[in-house]
């Protein structure tokens, strides 16, 4: 086991929002704390803060507070930050929904967090309002963030002018976010983080990101996800840097922005890495107000990393984390020089392992060059509490020692910097989002053409990886276009299957599992 080469940090015990804005001072309140990238319409502090509270009251009327759990289905705009600062201000949770799913699946996560209020956007408004409705959530529920005729809008909850209720918060158990994720292996499940956790990550982390009240930071990676929740919407705004939103990614929209809003720092996933690198685009505007660019996500290929830097004239950062994580464990500090092909060094409050996954030894860090390969385990504040209502996956995830396994593989260099170079998992990363194996295998068996089916991801030079799936046949009809047809009917795009290959019998163990590995 080795602990992080960084000082502890001291953890306020605190809720995330007393964390981030309870010691908003009068000259900050003016400070724009969200720029609309479309519009250029801008949010300050002092609004947000205010509309977050004002949103709280809201809520606390309609009887939602500690113990419920309401969804946001949002793209990132401004909206997002004061609807989910005002769920965890009213002392509900928040379950973050991912905007590319389709009515099943938001109704299945509406389900099975036990969501009894929706805030939504009206572009998704067609897929939620299905969803909540089949879960049985009334219109009066559905909030539509932007406004939509049957349906209240954030203007009008806003416009009700409650003060903020009086809630009490035990950061250590009480649960404020519950993001969904597969973890090493399965159908996604509910994180459980507590307020805790996310005060942590952001104490842990702050320092050594090192995104300053004078940044303005291009929010293109989702809110939804971990890793924008955490190092956007709330490392960057503890900072009281400028957030610039962007509903999804486009390059020419992503390289105006940061051109025309003077973006100084950007977080990514690889695949950006790679238009930024190589898309003559880049060329046609001036992107020289970026200092900082750091990736996440999937792993960054070091050259790739390289290009960048040289091509913009900016240092390249890459951390690791995991939604598990809340989320993040190794980052390269900025200015360090740490090796861009590692996610750097463990963050402070916490210890890293690398076992060996034939004999479960322990690998120590290497006196020089890099250690054997073995699987990545952590223990710190960050560490969920559990997943809801999974006591057997928890219980597989993090040890009796708090120890978490990763299901990633990684190596370690003496100063302890941790390359991610493999994945144990099932888990496939089509451009940095999840794509569970084990929900496209159940969907796959629901075809009449299919008898029996696996998928893995293989490697993708744009995606990074893509869900290829390997099928036995059911009937001579099915042909790789009818199958991947079957799967994009019926999945967000990016979980499409890409890839399918027919065989005579999926490669399972005596236990009947997956030989995963075979196929890859
Ligand atoms: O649960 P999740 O979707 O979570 C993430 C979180 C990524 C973050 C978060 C904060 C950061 O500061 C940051 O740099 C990155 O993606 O998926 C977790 C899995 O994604 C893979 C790995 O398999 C995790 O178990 N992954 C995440 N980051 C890296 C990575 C990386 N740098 N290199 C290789 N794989």
């Amino acid at each position: 086991m080795f602990e992080s080469p960084h000082p502890p940090v001291e953890i306020p015990e605190t809720s995330v929002f007393d964390l981030l804005f309870a010691d908003l001072g009068e000259t900050e309140r003016d400070h724009p704390a969200l720029v609309d990238g479309a519009s250029g319409a801008v949010t300050t502090y002092g609004e947000l803060v205010d509309r977050s509270l004002a949103l709280a009251g809201a809520l606390a009327a309609r009887g939602l507070g500690p113990g419920d759990v309401v969804a946001l289905h949002s793209p990132n705009v401004p909206a997002f930050a004061i609807a989910f600062h005002g769920i965890l201000r009213s002392g509900a949770t928040a379950t973050t929904v991912n905007a590319m799913m389709n009515a099943a699946e938001i109704g299945k996560q509406l389900r099975a967090s036990g969501a009894s209020m929706l805030l939504t956007v009206s572009p998704l408004a067609p897929q939620a309002i299905e969803a909540a409705t089949a879960n049985g959530i009334a219109a009066d529920r559905i909030v539509v963030l932007d406004g939509l005729e049957g349906h209240p809008s954030l203007a009008e909850l806003l416009g009700e002018a409650r003060p903020a209720p009086t809630v009490t918060i035990d950061p250590a158990t009480h649960v404020a976010v519950m993001p969904y994720s597969s973890g090493t292996t399965g159908h996604p499940k509910g994180v459980m983080l507590s307020h805790r956790n996310l005060v942590a990550n952001v104490a842990q982390c702050v320092s050594l990101i090192d995104v300053r009240a004078d940044d303005r930071v291009i929010a293109v990676l989702p809110f939804f996800h971990i890793y924008g929740m955490t190092v956007l919407l709330n490392i960057a705004l503890k900072q009281r840097a400028t957030l610039v939103t962007m509903p999804r990614f486009e390059l020419t929209e992503f390289l105006r922005i940061i051109q025309d809003e003077r973006i100084t720092f950007a977080f990514i996933a690889p695949p950006i890495a790679v238009a930024l690198a190589k898309h003559p685009l880049v060329d046609d505007h001036d992107l020289s107000s970026l200092h900082t660019i750091m990736s996440g996500a999937a792993p960054l290929d070091e050259a790739l990393g390289r290009a960048v830097e040289q091509r913009l004239g900016v240092e390249m950062l890459q951390g690791y984390g995991m939604s598990e994580l809340s989320p993040v464990s190794h980052v390269i500090p900025r200015g360090s020089g740490a090796p861009l092909r590692s996610s750097g060094p463990t963050i402070p409050n916490m210890q890293s392992k690398i076992v060996d996954i034939e004999t479960g030894e322990e690998i120590p860090l290497p006196e020089e060059g890099v250690s054997a390969r073995g699987e990545l385990w952590v223990r710190g504040p960050n560490v969920m509490l559990r997943y809801l209502d999974d006591e057997a996956a928890t219980a597989e995830t993090i040890d009796a020692d708090g120890f978490l396994h990763t299901g990633d593989i990684a190596e370690a260099d003496a100063a302890g910097n941790i390359a991610i170079v493999d994945r144990l998992k099932e888990l496939i990363k089509y451009k940095g989002y999840q794509v569970a194996p084990a929900e496209l295998e159940a969907l796959l068996l629901t075809s009449q053409d299919v008898a029996d089916a696996a998928v893995v991801g293989v490697p993708d030079d744009e995606a990074g990886e893509i869900p290829k799936a390997f099928v036995v046949r059911a009937s001579e009809a099915a042909t790789a276009e009818s199958v991947m047809a079957f799967v994009a009917e019926r999945v967000s795009p990016y979980k499409r299957v890409r890839a399918v290959e027919f065989i005579d019998a999926i490669p399972k163990s005596s236990a009947g599992k997956i030989l995963r590995k075979d196929l890859r």
